[in-house]
């Protein structure tokens, strides 16, 4: 089922080797960009337009009504609730973790420079509809702003005809027992626009005033509209589709295997799973397993279609030595390490959204319930950005902080490097505290 590459013997750098799909955000940006400047002009009659086009809503109003969240919270599944809840706790508790506190560097007696980690004041949330609804998502959102200490925390997400034109009503109780109540039933591009503009609605109390920084997935339009409001507000990593690689050698379960590939793979036709293996043994027994239990699961559609896409398949190699540096070049959203010695060589890899360690710690269990944040780089970002946290909602400020002595004592060397730069009029602003003192060089 899955595409086959083998790596073996091979000594390239295998990074153009490895099965990825070509997204072309840039493409997109061009065709959301006239729903964004519609937005951005002309606020809620364009955000109306677009959501009738793309989701088929009539929009009455952008907010969704407090009655109606409560409503939701409180027709929840007592199933549904519980395990929100605790998943919620488990959240909190890594994120807490994650806290910054402010922190004083004594550079010199009469110098000092401290770092203040500040929140961001006011935040949005997408949450997508699609092919799922996602109150997963909810949680690993708004956990970590409200552990930053974010005072306005918004959530946007798509109105759903089968649900009156309002977010799905999982979505909305979980915002419920988060203690989130500014919630927009808008989707797409128009939702990214909305919260980075803001937009006024009907009435004084259906206003969305700006957000100063946007996180969460979405589809390629929700993606390309972040690109495009990058700036105007910051953005979390670009989430593309998801996707598991799994490093596994002979030792591996094939059962869990392709159970885990399939898990991944039922998110979007545009899902990829890749295994990677120094085990011919192992590929044959996974195909077997897929073909038996890509068979017997609900989406089997878009799963079958996930992985045989050119975007999955499996990677032989020779050794882990050399998977580990299939891993590290593909850079998965996650990564699952299923090997004799699992901790080890989880220990080595570089480049990962989040990784999963041995037979007991699928990515489902991170999907929900091991505390971990799912909001995760996917294309490749891994090599360069980290998943949503609490820092992704901090900003640490510089307070320099020198009295007249220790200005004085390193006031030189700020001349002599003013002077390099040929930006004479650095060193004079220094020199002007200083009026009778003089020849300002060479450490003096
Ligand atoms: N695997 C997705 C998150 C998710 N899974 C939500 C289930 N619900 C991206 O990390
Ligand atoms: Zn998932």
């Amino acid at each position: 089922m899955l595409n086959r590459i083998d790596l073996r013997g091979s000594r390239r750098d295998p990074r153009g080797l490895l099965p990825r799909a070509q997204l072309d955000v840039s493409v997109a940006v061009e065709r959301i960009r006239p729903v964004v400047e519609a937005v951005h002009q002309h606020g809620f009659s364009a955000i109306r337009e677009a959501t009738e086009k793309f989701d088929g809503v009539t929009l009455e109003r952008l907010r969704v009504p407090a009655e109606a969240i409560e409503a939701a919270a409180a027709t929840l599944d007592p199933d549904v609730r519980a395990a929100l809840l605790e998943v919620i706790k488990r959240a909190r508790k890594v994120h807490a973790d994650q806290s910054r506190s402010d922190t004083t560097t004594r550079v010199v007696d009469g110098g000092t420079v401290t770092e203040r980690w500040i929140p961001v004041r006011r935040v949005g949330l997408y949450v997508p509809g699609g092919l799922a609804v996602y109150p997963s998502t909810v949680v690993m959102n708004v956990v970590p702003a409200q552990v930053a200490g974010v005072e306005g925390l918004v959530v946007a997400s798509p109105p759903q005809a089968t649900n009156g034109g309002l977010p799905d009503s999982r979505v909305l109780a979980a915002c419920a027992l988060l203690g989130v109540t500014e919630v927009y039933a808008v989707g797409g591009a128009q939702a990214i626009a909305m919260l980075g503009y803001g937009a006024d609605g009907v009435d004084e109390g259906d206003r969305c005033e700006p957000v100063d920084v946007i996180t969460g997935p979405g589809n390629i339009w929700v993606t390309a509209a972040k690109r495009l409001l990058r700036g105007t507000v910051g953005i979390d990593a670009e989430a593309g589709p998801t996707e598991i690689a799994v490093l596994a050698d002979e030792t591996a379960d094939p059962r869990h295997v392709a159970a885990d590939l399939i898990s991944q793979a039922e998110h979007d036709p545009l899902a990829a799973s890749v295994l990677v293996t120094d085990s011919p043994a192992l590929i044959e027994a996974v195909e077997a397993e897929l073909v038996i239990q890509v068979a017997a699961t609900k989406h089997e559609e878009r799963v079958r279609t996930a992985l045989t896409g050119e975007q999955s398949g499996v990677v032989l190699v020779d050794d882990l030595e050399q998977g580990l540096a299939v891993v590290d070049a593909y850079a998965a959203e996650h990564l699952e390490i299923q090997t004799r010695d699992a901790r080890e060589w989880a220990m080595r890899v570089r480049n990962a959204g989040a990784i999963f360690v041995g037979a007991w710690s699928p990515v489902s269990l991170g999907d929900y319930a091991a505390g971990s944040n799912h909001v995760l780089p996917t294309g490749g970002c891994a090599r360069h950005s980290s998943g949503l946290s609490v820092q992704s909602f901090l900003r640490g400020i510089h307070v320099i902080e020198y009295d007249e002595a220790a200005l004085r004592d390193v006031a030189g060397h700020v001349v002599t490097l003013a002077d390099a730069e040929d930006l004479p009029a650095h060193g004079d602003a220094v020199k002007a505290r200083f009026p009778s003192d003089s020849g300002w060089r060479a450490g003096r």
